[in-house]
């Protein structure tokens, strides 16, 4: 069985039992007029885990790895979307009016979607979801359920917010979570530090961190 070697301690997983969660790559949080930059974020910092992301996704399909990409978007009449996250920030450009990129944080809309390097391929699972956690509100755990998984390999943006909101969720549902930690970025880089040391300390309270190419030596 491939082994990781990360942190706190070794991560062994089948990777027939074993999902990529690629959360919220999505243009509204990396490209400027979208929701990430309406939040006044610097968002070129989110760019640079592209190639890295690109490569976990490659070797998920070729070792037979169950990929759903998340994607942070709600309906057109904002019917999921709880006027509190609406209201959050007041900003004068925020979830619902028209920007840049369409309709901010509205599926359906260029900045809902995926950036090009991360289009979902045949076979993959998207996922929608109004919150910050990927199993609020959605059927991310029947689907877990459904294929058998046990294992979650998790990047995407941003770390503290929708990455680790989503660990969180999955660790207490009893999955085995490992942050992929050149795959995840936040807007904040001493968040996305912070967030690692969380997740691994007390012996792995929350699950495992590794960085990519330590995924690609446990199949060496
Ligand atoms: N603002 C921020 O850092 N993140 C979000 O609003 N959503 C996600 O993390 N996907």
């Amino acid at each position: 069985m491939p082994t990781v070697h990360a942190r706190p301690y070794d991560f062994p997983f089948d990777p027939a039992h074993t999902a990529v969660v690629m959360i919220d790559m999505q243009r509204d949080f990396l490209e400027p007029g979208g929701f990430g930059a309406m939040l006044g974020n610097d968002v070129s910092l989110l760019r640079p885990i592209v190639p890295a992301c690109v490569r976990l996704l490659a070797l998920a399909r070729a070792k037979g790895m169950a990929v759903i990409h998340t994607q942070e978007a709600h309906d057109a009449q904002l019917a999921d979307c709880p006027p509190s996250k609406r209201a959050r920030g007041a900003l004068s450009c925020g979830i619902g009016d028209p920007g840049p990129l369409g309709r901010v944080l509205v599926a359906g809309e260029p900045g809902a979607g995926f950036v090009p390097e991360l289009l979902p391929q045949p076979g993959d699972v998207v996922l929608r979801k109004p919150g910050k956690g990927a199993f609020h509100a959605t059927s991310l755990d029947a689907i877990l359920h459904a294929q058998g998984i046990t294992h979650l390999l998790i990047g995407g943006v941003t770390t503290e917010v929708c990455v680790q909101s989503t660990m969180r969720e999955a660790n207490d549902r009893g999955y085995e979570c490992l942050l992929v930690t050149d795959c995840a970025a936040s807007y904040f880089p001493q968040f996305h530090a912070a967030v690692v040391e969380m997740m691994v300390a007390q012996g792995g309270i929350v699950g495992w961190a590794a960085p990519l190419a330590e995924i690609e030596r446990a199949f060496a």
